[in-house]
Parts: C-alpha cells; structure tokens; sequence
C-alpha cells in the first residue's frame, strides 16, 4: 500500500537538486532536501507518539519547516491542522478541546499560554518559531533523514481546517488524501503548472488557499516557489521578472494597483495571475488588464470542497465571474428552500459534488447532514447563476458571511460577544464594501438605557477573544435595529445605509 496524496506528489518530483523554495531571507530549499528533511520531522511526530489519524494541530509563523512539518504529518499519517496565527487563547482551546490532538506545535514566544490549554485537552507541545527553531526542530535534527511513508488510502484523512459555522461555532471540515490530490492534479492541468514554473506564495499557510491550492500545485508539478513570509506589494512586484505566476486574494491585486512600479513591463515576465477566496472586482480586473496586459483567472472554492470552478486558461477570461466547474466536479443551481433544479440562467443555491468535496464535519454528523442533499450534492450557501456561455456567476451569499481580505467572518461569533458585554442591549454584524478589504466587518450596536459604552470599551472587550481580523473596523451606535415583520434584524436596510462609510478616502 501507498501514501495516497504525498505518493502523487513523488510521482511530479523533479531531479533531487531542483529547487522547490527560495526565502525571502536567502535560504534555498531542493526536492532532495524537502524529502530528507520532512523524513526527519516525519520519525520526530512518531517518536513523540504521533500515530496514524492523529491530529497535529499547528499554530506557527509561515516558514519553510512549517512547509516540511505539513508534509512530514502527511508522509506519518497524521491529519494536519493547521491554526491561523490571530487565533486569541480562547479561540484556540474550543479547537483543542474539539479536534483533540495528539501534538500541537506553536510557537516558542506563545508556549507559556498555550501549553497548558494543550495539556488539558491531552496534547504534547513542542514549538516551530520564526527562525525555524524550537523543540520540534531540535527533535527532528537527530532524526535519519529516511522515512518510510506510512501507507495511507484515497479516503484515509489528509488534514482538517477549522470553517466558522453560522451558529458560531467553528466546524472542522475533514479532507482526506484524494480530495487533495484529486484537485491540486486537475488545477495543475487546467492552469498549465510545470517545472519550469516559479510561483510568488505570499499567503499564509494556514488556510486552503497558501496551503492546498498553492504549495500542492507546486508540489504535483515539481516547480518552484518565491517564499515569502508577508505579502510586501513593493516586493512581489520585484520578484516579477524571476517569476511565472502569482496567486493571491482580491486585496493583494488592489493593493498591486496602488504601486507604481506595477507596468506592463513588470509583468512581462509572468504568464498567469490567479485569484480568489473573495470576489474580484471588474472594476480591479479591467484596471490590472489595462496596467499589465494580463487577464487575471479567477476561480472559486471553499475549504469544505477545494476548487470548485476556475475561469479558462485559453480563452475568454470573464471578470465578474468564476468561470466553469473543474474537470469531475459537478455543478447545479437549484431552488434554496427546495433543492429542486433550476433553469439555466436563474438565480439559485450553489451545489456541487466530486472528488474535491469533503468527508463531512468533525464529529458533527448532524451538521453534515444538513449541509448535503440526499443524492450527494454539497449545498455551498453561495448564490449564483450559470450563464448561456456555461460560465458561473456568484450573485450573493445565502449565508451570513462577511470575506475581509480573504478572511471569512461569521457575524454571529462577534454579535455574540458583543451582546455579553454590559451596557450592551443587542448588535448586528454586517459588512459593508471596503476599498481594500473588500469587506469591512461592522458593527450596529444598540445600547442598554443609561449606559455609555463606547467603541473603544467595545474594542478592548473583543481584543483578547476574537482573532484581529475578525474585529469591527468600525461600530456605530443606533436607538434599534430595523426588523421585518417577523422580528428578524433587516442586515440589507443596515447595508444600504452604511454603505459609504469606508468609501475611499474615508477608509477606516
Ligand atoms: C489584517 N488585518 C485585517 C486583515 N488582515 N483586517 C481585516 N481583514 C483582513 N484580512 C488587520 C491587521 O491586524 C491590522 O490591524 C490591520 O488590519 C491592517 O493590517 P495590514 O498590515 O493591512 O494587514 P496585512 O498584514 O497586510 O494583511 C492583509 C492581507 C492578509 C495581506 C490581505 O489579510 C492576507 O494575507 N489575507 C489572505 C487571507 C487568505 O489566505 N485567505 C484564503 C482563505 P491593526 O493595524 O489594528 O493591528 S482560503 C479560502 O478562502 C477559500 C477556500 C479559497 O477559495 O481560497
Ligand atoms: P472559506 O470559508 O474560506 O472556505 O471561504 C469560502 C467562501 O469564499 C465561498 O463559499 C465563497 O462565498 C467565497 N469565495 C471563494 N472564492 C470566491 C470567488 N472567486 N468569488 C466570490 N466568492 C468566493
């Protein structure tokens, strides 16, 4: 037997000479040294008790051994999980408590706090830092450099990523080898990865995006990558001409835009520029064609299923949409409240099915029940329509979702919070369009009777609870909040009357 998904990425692997990663500090990483090295990292999980199916919960700086360490957990048989680093204290002893992890790996400067929630959730820890160093990495650098990968089968679980939940609770969407390896094959195909590509990876690692779609597509096609620990505009744009692609959120490209040095010249050396996570607007689309003479590609996923659909690579690249479902991947819009079929052309509920969508929730059967229909299609809770062309379009959200950034924020974990707080009577969290973030979190809160809480009371309330992302860019306070007939909080009334309060110039 075979390890599913890291046997896919030997079948790619170049010469053991080529280069995989170079770092914005100088450090040059070959295929030879990644196997050598997550082979160490891989022997030091199992000798600190790591077996198969366990999880590794991981809460470190983006750095090359946070790379080694996600395949090392793979090559073990161990599900990664991996934590955003804003993650507050409390935030990650719901996720310790939940996915109940064999070993968490944080950073040294937070041990102190974090080891003793691990403990108490029955966890070892050992730390990664910045520098790469810690007692992980110590551990791993006695370790033989050859690991015999522990065999691991397509629907065996590769990883779980924490998703916030509409009730407030994060859900921990489980993803097994083949949906990994099944989608990183066809993106690799389908945006024409190969080794002689170098991709600028300025995201984070934590979330799909920096981790699935871009260092497995890397991996699959034995190319390269740019590694940079922060997205720096200035810098990404020298990295250009060493460079054949870059992926990135809709604010990376806006905050692009604002450079200067951003010329077709630049660019001249990069063929594709890929987007997503958020809307794009066309208005960044065509303003990028214009300045570069590129057509950015954007597609669409969730952490639940992967990539879903991707605009084409030859072709018209169409902005305002998402382009057409990836080769295995079905896609139908049907009615939300029923789930029946709708015509081509109609607005309704997103669902898909294929090998890229996930095995269900952690240890919540009810939930995933809920979230699928009887005939296996995923119900995304993202509204859209497919045109007469076959591309899809994402009109709305029929969740209660707010992208900042490419971050997700679900309202009811901040209005939760917020009502706690004394002086409070009851809030609404909704987003509203922001130039760079796309979205910006904001809060309406109305107050008790004689109380004077303020913004700022409200923001140092939060600080220590919700992840920085997460918080209100601004709070605004109101007498009620508009209801319907049914006594529901009105979000639209809210969105329309908020919605130049970051306009540009008066971003906040
Ligand atoms: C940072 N801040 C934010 C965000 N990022 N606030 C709201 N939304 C954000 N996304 C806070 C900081 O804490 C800071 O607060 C202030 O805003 C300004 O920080 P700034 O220096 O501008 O931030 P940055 O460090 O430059 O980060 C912006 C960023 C980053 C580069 C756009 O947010 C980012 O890397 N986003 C990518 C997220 C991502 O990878 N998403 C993919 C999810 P203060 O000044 O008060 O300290 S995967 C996914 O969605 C699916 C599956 C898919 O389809 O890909
Ligand atoms: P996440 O919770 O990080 O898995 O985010 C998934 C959500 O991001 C999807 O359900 C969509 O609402 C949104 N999303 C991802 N890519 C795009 C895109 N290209 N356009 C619009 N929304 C997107």
């Amino acid at each position: 037997m075979t390890n599913h998904l890291f046997d896919a990425f030997r079948a790619g692997m170049p010469a053991p000479g080529r280069l995989l990663m170079e770092t914005d500090d100088g450090r040059s990483i070959s295929y030879g040294d990644m196997l050598e090295r997550s082979g160490q990292y891989a022997h030091a999980l199992t000798q600190t008790g790591v077996q198969p199916g366990d999880r590794v919960a991981v809460q470190v700086e983006k750095t090359p051994e946070a790379l080694l360490l996600y395949l090392a957990s793979l090559r073990a048989g161990a599900v990664f999980l991996p934590l955003n680093t804003a993650y507050t204290l409390p935030e990650l002893d719901y996720f310790f408590r939940d996915a109940e992890p064999r070993l968490v790996v944080c950073d040294p400067e937070k041990v102190v706090d974090i080891q003793p929630l691990a403990a108490s959730a029955g966890a070892v820890t050992l730390t990664l830092g910045r520098d790469g160093r810690g007692t992980l990495a110590d551990r791993a650098a006695l370790q033989p450099t050859d690991f015999v990968d522990v065999a691991r089968r397509p629907d065996d679980l590769a990883a779980i990523l924490y998703t916030s939940g509409t009730t407030g609770r994060s859900k921990g969407a489980m993803l097994s080898h083949e949906n990994l390896a099944s989608n990183a094959r066809v993106l690799v195909e389908r945006w024409r990865f190969g080794a002689n590509d170098v991709l600028i990876h300025a995201l984070p690692i934590f979330h799909t995006h920096g981790l699935f779609v871009a260092t497995n597509v890397i991996l699959m096609a034995g190319a390269r990558m740019l590694f940079e620990q922060k997205f720096d505009p200035g810098r990404v744009i020298s990295l250009f001409p060493r460079a054949t692609a870059l992926m990135g959120v809709p604010t990376f490209y806006v905050r692009l835009l604002q450079q200067d040095g951003l010329t077709k010249d630049a660019a001249s050396h990069m063929r594709l520029f890929i987007s997503g996570s958020a809307p794009l607007l066309a208005e960044t689309h065509n303003a990028w064609r214009e300045r570069t003479g590129h057509a950015i590609l954007e597609r669409y996923g969730m952490t639940e299923t992967n990539m879903n659909t991707s605009n084409p690579y030859d072709g018209e690249r169409r902005a305002g949409t998402v382009g057409f479902p990836l080769p295995g991947v079905t896609l139908r819009i049907t009615d939300p409240e029923g789930g029946k079929p709708l015509a081509q052309g109609e607005i309704g509920m997103i669902e898909v099915k294929g090998p890229n969508v996930f095995a269900g929730y952690w240890r919540m059967p009810e939930k995933t029940k809920a979230e699928f229909r009887g005939d296996g299609f995923f119900i995304t809770g993202d509204l859209g329509l497919i045109d007469a062309d076959g591309y899809v379009h994402i009109v709305g959200r029929g969740k209660d979702l707010i992208i900042s950034g490419g971050y997700n924020v679900y309202p009811k974990e901040i209005e939760s919070e917020i009502d706690a707080l004394d002086g409070v009577s009851e809030s609404a969290v909704i987003g509203v369009a922001h130039p760079d973030f796309g979205e910006g979190v904001t809060a309406v809160v109305v107050r008790k009777p004689g109380s004077a809480i303020s913004a700022a009371d409200i923001a140092g309330a939060i600080a220590a609870l919700l992840a920085k992302y997460k918080h209100p860019k601004q709070v605004i306070f109101v007498d009620e909040l508009p209801r319907n007939t049914m006594g529901k909080v009105q979000k639209n009334v809210l969105r329309e009357a908020y919605k130049d309060i970051y306009a540009t110039g008066r971003a906040g």
